[in-house]
């Protein structure tokens, strides 16, 4: 583990001269998430950034650069024949102040990418990762215990840190509701059901256009029968004398 911790370390000594530099982004998107990306002058080899904020409760699989092919952390915590450590599977999110893959949620993590085989394109611009966080404020800034960033020739050179963003989970969706009054009534029912009708295709899949965002109530990201019925049931169970329901979540 030492010697993985050192990995960084020692191509960060080769030379300074020569390397590059590093240009890293972030972007706090509207659904719970955070993009870490970077573009850079030279092909980074080794990367390591600390994320600190709310809480991160989870990595979007797929999100980093397929340039990246060994998450370092995850690779330290493995045993046997070392080719599977240029990885198909795992993730670069690792313990913020000592080596091995992150436990989530957490308030921090580091993220540890490398390339270790041949090279592929894109080289110089690309994703380093996409968090799945909580609302709030998070900063990202260079993993001083892992080394930041390496090139081919040493420490590169990183430009944009620290940087703080706001993620936000998006409006809060009053389910059931489509007139925009945080209640379920009939009224809302016609508009579903004529929503579907004219939207809902050979299949009476409708899709969610703006206003209809409280018509999917089973989360299936379709408007359907299924739906209406839902809405129906609930208006029915929950709507008082006035026929007034509550939102359904
Ligand atoms: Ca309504
Ligand atoms: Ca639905």
């Amino acid at each position: 583990m030492k010697k993985v911790l050192c990995l960084l370390a020692v191509l960060a000594m080769a030379s300074v001269s020569l390397a590059g530099t590093i240009t890293v982004t972030a972007t706090g998107n509207t659904d719970g998430t955070l993009d870490i990306a970077y573009t850079s002058d030279t092909d980074v080899l080794g990367l390591a950034l600390t994320v600190t904020g709310v809480e991160i409760t989870g990595y979007v699989a797929g999100s980093t650069d397929a340039f990246f092919d060994v998450y370092i952390d995850y690779a330290s915590g493995l045993t046997g024949d070392p080719t599977g450590w240029v990885l198909t599977g795992g993730t670069p999110l690792a313990t913020i102040d000592a080596a091995g893959e992150a436990t989530l949620p957490a308030a921090a993590v580091a993220i540890c990418v490398g390339h270790l085989e041949g090279i592929t394109t894109p080289e110089t611009i690309g994703m380093v990762a996409t968090l799945e966080v909580a609302a709030g404020d998070y900063t990202i800034d260079a993993d001083t215990l892992r080394g930041a960033a390496v090139d081919a020739d040493g420490a590169m050179t990183i430009v944009g840190l620290p940087v703080t963003v706001t993620v936000t989970d998006g409006p809060d969706v009053c389910k059931g509701d489509v007139d925009g009054d945080e209640l379920v009534t009939v009224s809302d029912i016609l508009a579903i059901i004529a929503h579907v009708n004219t939207n809902g295709g050979t299949l009476g899949q409708a899709p969610i256009i703006p206003g209809y965002e409280g018509g999917d109530v089973d989360g299936d990201a379709l408007i359907t029968v299924s739906d209406i019925l839902a809405v129906i049931s609930h208006v029915n169970t929950n709507g008082g004398t006035l026929g007034q329901a509550p939102c359904m979540e």
